[in-house]
């Protein structure tokens, strides 16, 4: 546990460096935080709720570190910023109740964390800088150790700037000893859209939307804004950024991955969406998939043509494995483009990267229209807390936000939604903005209403309200943003904050 990190640094407006710790401790409370009442990361309540947590005895290890590297994309030399030098980084596997230990090193030159995402793990483990820990600085180390409580196919990545738009991602898989699903093989395949290094740096795109669309009038090129993008499924404009590429497990069309298999092999495709502001449409042409988990929890399964993940999402498909090569396609929703992967039987020749599909259509639909499979539906129960998210903001200012507020890790806990150990909380999110937004709470699995899926990300449209529910079983002071990390890091991000 970081020494700084105590009910103290929590007094003052600033909690961000040692240094401004030291200040803050003499400062005057601020009058959003009551300091004596939030259950804090070192509250001692999280080292219980911790040792109820299954435990195999086992550990799991893995050393990531974080550091910049020269790779290719797209046919562009370029430096970028991952784990362990590459890009996606290690496939961490481990099973429920194994306690990972991850040591990581950061030789970026900024500061740093990792969030795992989807995990109900301990809160000073969820890796939001300042929140739940202090970043870990240029030249640092921090180890990160918590119990893996259910089963299901997360990942992890940096939870600190524009940092997740470049290579600091990677896939997290925890078995389950006892899985009901019947397999052959599981394939991890991870999305991501991709501009670092070929038409600027994450930040500066995000400098440049900053400005809004003021400087549309004045004799200025836009790199970066997307014009124009449309997906009907989303509700509208289909995102904000432009994007050079889209990967297939660090791949373009021009070098697609290859997976061995066998004819009738059942697959388990374990698809996690890492891009920053692209949706993916996924399917097989001429196959139906069969959809069995939703951001790790089982659904009712559901034979589609192809399956939508916002940024953030993960699904679980099975796919009987046909003779010859089988392409899967994922198209970036609203915008050009193609990546895929291929899956071969070791006979017949790859398909000609031309005819790959434009369009996917047929049944299509995504993780927040599913329902949860009756093992993990909430116990019947009525909230005794209602919070409302406004989503607000505008294009033109891009300026979004909750609640008509831009999240200020200066006031974490200005216009936080207080709940309490044991609450059946019910949030309720409104969409006032012309943009879909793809909602992610840390720490907890939600469910949608009507006894939809369980989730940790869902995808809100222009106008629509989306209610789910969660127990307040994690004390501890936990994030909810939207997993667009453009408007993340314009504001969209809140607290649910834990108090007495
Ligand atoms: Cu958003």
């Amino acid at each position: 546990m970081n020494q700084f990190l105590t009910r103290r640094t929590f007094l003052g407006a600033s909690i961000a460096t040692a240094t401004t710790v030291a200040l803050a401790a003499c400062s005057t409370p601020s009058p959003n935080s009551r300091p004596s009442d939030r259950i804090l990361p070192d509250d001692p309540m999280i080292a219980k709720v911790e040792a109820r947590r299954p435990a195999t005895g086992r550990r799991s290890t893995q050393q990531l570190n974080a550091g910049a590297f020269a790779t290719s994309v797209a046919g562009t030399t370029l430096t970028t910023w991952g784990y362990n030098g590459s890009l996606t980084g290690p496939t961490i596997r481990a099973a429920v109740g194994d306690r990972l230990e991850v040591a990581v090193s950061n030789a970026l030159a900024e500061a740093t964390t990792v969030h795992w995402h989807g995990l109900a793990l301990r809160n000073d483990a969820d890796g939001v800088p300042d929140l739940t820990q202090n970043a870990i600085a240029p030249g640092s180390d921090f180890n990160y150790k918590f119990r893996l409580n259910r089963p299901g196919t997360y990942w992890y990545h940096s939870h600190a700037e524009m940092q997740r738009e470049r290579a600091l991602y990677g896939a997290l898989i925890i078995e389950d000893p006892k899985e009901p699903l019947s397999y052959d093989q599981d394939w991890v395949i991870v999305l991501d859209d991709w501009l670092d290094g070929i038409t600027g740096t994450p930040q500066e795109a995000l400098d440049e939307l900053s400005m809004g669309m003021n400087m549309s009038g004045m004799d200025m090129t836009m790199k970066h804004m997307l014009m124009g993008s449309h997906s009907s499924y989303l509700g509208g404009d289909a995102g904000d950024v432009t994007m050079p590429a889209h990967l297939f497990n660090d791949k373009t069309t021009s070098d697609a991955e290859i997976f061995a298999s066998r004819p009738g092999n059942r697959i388990r495709l374990r698809i996690i969406n890492a891009a920053g502001d692209t949706a993916y449409r996924v399917g097989v042409p001429g196959q139906k998939i069969t959809l069995t988990h939703a951001d790790g929890f089982p659904v009712k399964h559901q034979d589609v043509d192809a399956v939508v993940l916002a940024m953030g999402e993960r699904i679980d498909a099975i796919l009987t494995v046909a003779t010859g090569f089988t392409p899967v396609v994922a198209l970036p929703e609203g915008k050009k483009g193609v990546a895929h992967g291929l899956i071969s039987t070791g006979t017949g020749t790859a398909p000609d990267t031309n005819g790959l599909p434009t369009v996917l259509d047929g049944k299509v639909t995504d993780g927040g229209r599913l329902k949860a499979h009756e093992s993990v539906l909430l116990s019947p129960r009525s909230p005794n807390r209602v919070h409302t998210m406004r989503l607000t903001g505008t294009m033109a200012k891009y300026d979004w936000g909750i609640n008509g507020r831009r999240f200020d890790m200066m006031t974490p806990f200005a216009g936080a939604f207080e709940v309490a150990v044991n609450d059946r909380i019910q949030v309720k999110i409104i969409n006032q903005t012309k943009m879909w937004h793809p909602m992610h709470l840390h720490g907890h699995t939600f469910q949608i209403a009507g006894d939809g899926a369980r989730k940790d990300t869902v995808i809100v449209r222009p106008n629509e309200t989306v209610t789910f529910e969660f127990d307040a079983d994690n004390p501890g002071q936990w994030l909810a943003h939207c997993h667009n990390a453009y408007h993340a890091g314009r504001g969209m991000m809140g607290v649910f904050s834990y108090v007495r």
